[in-house]
């Protein structure tokens, strides 16, 4: 049986993740394929009610507890997520581990502490980067509500994604229109799909 492919969507705030991340779901699922969203954080279980406290600025935590916590939230899915791929349905991501150290270490965490915690972590298949200038995403709806969103610490957490832009990422210019970028999206995604049908799983993100 063909596996699912794992696909992610990374940026900054208010670049389109989420809107995108629907679209492709949604198309896929049209196109015959079996594909679900997933969101990092996941917010529904209690280490997530725990992130989602801290995000929306009720509760304080210090900088590595709310990392550990964040890369937590991920370890405690891989299994759900492994065994979706394996039955063959792709995994639209909605955030991951990079989001997780260009947050922390914009905050002044060492980038090389930051990645500790997720190394050994699935590895995407297919990994969008969606870009665009801070101030342009700052116009956008909703921006301002929750911790992180202030211009000088998305503009270092944009400078650190560039950091860890691996060379297979697909970097999307987040300013085009939803229905320009969802075509290329689906396009690629179509592609690894086919690519990685046979292929096994990968685990091993950041490791030597
Ligand atoms: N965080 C962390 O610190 N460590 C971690 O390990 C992880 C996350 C995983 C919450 O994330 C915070 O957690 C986040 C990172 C940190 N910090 N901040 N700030 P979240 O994923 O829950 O954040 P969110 O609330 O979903 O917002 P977002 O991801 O920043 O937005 P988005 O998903 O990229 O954008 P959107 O919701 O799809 O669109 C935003 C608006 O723009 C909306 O009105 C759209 O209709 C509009 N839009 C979308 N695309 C376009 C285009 N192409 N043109 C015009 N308008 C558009
Ligand atoms: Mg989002």
């Amino acid at each position: 049986m063909s596996r699912g492919a794992f696909i992610l969507l990374e940026g900054c705030d208010r670049t389109g993740k989420s809107t995108q991340a629907q679209m492709l779901v949604d198309r896929l699922t049209q196109l015959g394929h079996r594909a679900i969203l997933w969101k990092f954080p996941d917010r529904t279980t209690g280490i997530g009610h725990m992130i989602n406290g801290y995000l929306a600025k009720h509760q304080d935590l210090n900088d590595q507890a709310i990392h550990l916590l964040f890369s937590a939230n991920r370890w405690e899915a891989v299994e759900q997520l492994a065994n979706h791929l394996r039955s063959g349905t792709h995994l639209v991501v909605d955030r991951y581990a990079y989001s997780g150290v260009a947050f922390s270490a914009a905050k002044g965490l060492d980038l090389e502490w930051c990645k500790q915690p997720d190394v050994g972590l699935l590895k995407p298949d297919l990994t969008f980067f969606l870009d665009m200038p801070i101030q342009a995403s700052m116009q956008r709806g909703g921006f301002g509500e929750e911790r992180y969103e202030k211009e000088e610490l998305q503009t270092r957490v944009r400078d650190l994604f560039l950091k860890l832009r691996e060379p297979d990422w697909k970097v999307v210019d987040a300013t085009e229109t939803i229905d320009q970028i969802h075509e290329k999206l689906t396009k690629a995604a179509q592609e690894t799909i086919q690519t990685v049908a046979s292929r096994e799983l990968q685990y091993g993100l950041w490791a030597s």
